[in-house]
């Protein structure tokens, strides 16, 4: 469940208290006001009249600042608080005279690297997020308030006309599973359907080294998505399993604040289950780690590994900032090495971006698909640029820039396939997508499987590698920070040199 601690019967120090016993993942060491309450009362009452008067000196600010703010959930914020705060975080939100919606949870390194609280807050009535923003901007206890901005999945860019049907692909040079169907080019392409042999992430020449770790032993890998079919004959066996939680008793075993999150979280309704009634999830999730050499369907970019579905999108294909954030908190939490996030658009967000750069795993996030330059027009969240993340541009059977790709010499690292991309859909079937939604889960397999090959690596390794290990392509020279389309082999494989000028641009 979510921390809700706005509500009006308990007192601010008691719900505190609450949350901290409560919560298994995150040491409540903030400071918590142990005032008496009737000094509170007075603490109120003369910050409430401060709160008017700031209120009042910003109102300009605040009309400017509204029309600036994209689409947000009216009259709440998204709240970073500074580590000196020598009150709860509940008396924050009443000297706005508004309530606490949740304290964000944070595992216990991250919450100590952040030197703050983040909350969600509900403003009172008649006040706009605008006001309270530009209000809160000169509250010295206050980092930043952020809308809670709301985001939808970006339109799947429609099929290309008469596209040549499948045709048998040659016997490719590596490992081969027994489930390569012709229509997987991105992984081994021979020049079937009117493509170019080679333009593809040389899969079947790294299988030779490795195909991933079994289910629980290798790198968990987060698809922050619309969820995925966890049922599915060709994912059930590479889908992670909480190893804290008993399924269906209703109760949150693990004490992590999720009832029954046995194969994931659902972010977005706060709940223990993640499927997807969607189909974009399931689809990444495939190119990931569709079951390999089981003879059926397809194969993913690792024939084994541990896939933690985070649904963060409703199934209308919307979501919020503050859905994003618990679900990055979950993955981070419970262990995920890798993230994958084939959604963006948007304005930009300090708490999400606060939530991804804190996290410890490698986020791997889609350029998007308006054909921008995203130098000029960034696209969220890929343009946040973190140590910690790498921006994916997409490739077609040729090489050549997807017609709808994002790119950006200094804003959108590599290219990966991501036209006419097959994978897993949900209810046991198959079928194609186009996107940078779909090149950004081959990169994920690829950083899984060098994981599986190497579980010790740095973050920083395995982005230099991903980057350093692409083939260069002439087309994408002066679109890309790498110039390259991906190739897993040549990532394994080549020789890494740390301090990277491409990690580190
Ligand atoms: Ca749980
Ligand atoms: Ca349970
Ligand atoms: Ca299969």
């Amino acid at each position: 469940m979510i921390n809700s601690i706005g509500s009006p019967q308990i007192s601010g120090i008691n719900a505190e208290n609450r949350l901290s016993s409560a919560s298994g993942v995150q040491a409540q060491s903030a400071p918590v006001s142990d005032a008496p309450a009737h000094a509170e009362d007075s603490v109120e009452l003369s910050s409430q009249n401060r709160t008017d008067k700031l209120l009042a000196a910003t109102a300009d600010k605040a009309a400017k600042l509204e029309s600036t703010l994209g689409e947000h959930v009216p009259g709440q914020v998204i709240v970073k608080t500074k580590g000196s705060l020598m009150c709860g975080v509940n008396d924050i939100a009443k000297k706005y005279g508004g309530e606490v919606i949740e304290k964000f949870k944070f595992n216990q390194s991250v919450f100590k690297g952040m030197q703050g609280d983040m909350i969600h807050m509900q403003l009172p009535e008649g006040m706009s997020t605008a006001q309270a923003m530009a209000a809160m901007q000169k509250d010295p206890s206050i980092e930043y308030a952020v809308p809670n901005t709301i985001y939808h999945l970006e339109p799947e860019p429609g099929a290309e006309p008469g596209a040549a049907a499948a045709q048998d692909a040659k016997t490719p040079e590596g490992k081969v599973p027994n489930d390569l169907d012709p229509k997987l080019w991105g992984l081994n392409n021979q020049g079937q359907d009117n493509g170019t042999a080679g333009c593809d992430i040389g899969a079947t020449k790294a299988w030779q080294t490795t195909t991933g770790l079994p289910n629980g032993q290798g790198p968990v890998i987060a698809v922050i998505d619309t969820g995925v079919d966890y049922n599915h004959p060709d994912l059930v066996n590479n889908i992670w399993t909480n190893p804290g939680e008993i399924p269906g008793n209703g109760i949150d075993d693990d004490g992590n604040g999720v009832i029954d999150d046995v194969h994931g979280y659902n972010a977005r309704y706060d709940n223990g289950d993640p499927m997807d009634k969607h189909s974009h999830g399931t689809h990444c999730a495939g190119t990931i780690a569709a079951e390999g050499n089981n003879g059926q369907g397809v194969v993913g970019v690792n024939w084994n590994a541990t896939i933690m579905p985070i649904k963060i999108f409703g199934d209308d294909g919307s979501t919020d900032a503050a859905s994003i954030i618990r679900g990055i908190n979950y993955a981070t939490t419970m262990g995920a090495r890798v993230t994958s996030n084939s959604w963006g658009g948007g304005p930009a967000n300090e708490a999400i971006k606060e939530a991804f750069n804190k996290s410890n795993a490698l986020h791997i996030m889609a350029a998007g698909n308006s054909s921008d330059n995203n130098d000029v027009t960034p696209h969220f969240p890929s343009s946040y640029r973190l140590p910690n993340s790498i921006a994916v541009a997409a490739t077609d059977r040729n090489d050549q820039m997807a017609w709808f790709s994002c790119y950006g010499k200094n804003s959108v690292d590599l290219a990966a396939p991501g036209k006419d991309i097959y994978s897993t859909v949900p209810g046991g079937g198959y079928g194609n997508k186009s996107g940078t939604s779909m090149a950004t889960p081959h990169v994920t397999g690829a950083a899984g499987l060098l994981l599986a090959h190497d579980p010790t690596m740095s973050n920083e390794e395995l982005k230099a590698r991903l980057l350093d290990g692409t083939d260069k392509i002439d087309g994408l020279q002066d679109k890309l920070v790498t110039g390259g389309r991906l190739n897993v082999d040549k990532a394994m494989h080549m020789e890494y040199t740390p301090n990277d000028k491409n990690v580190n641009n």
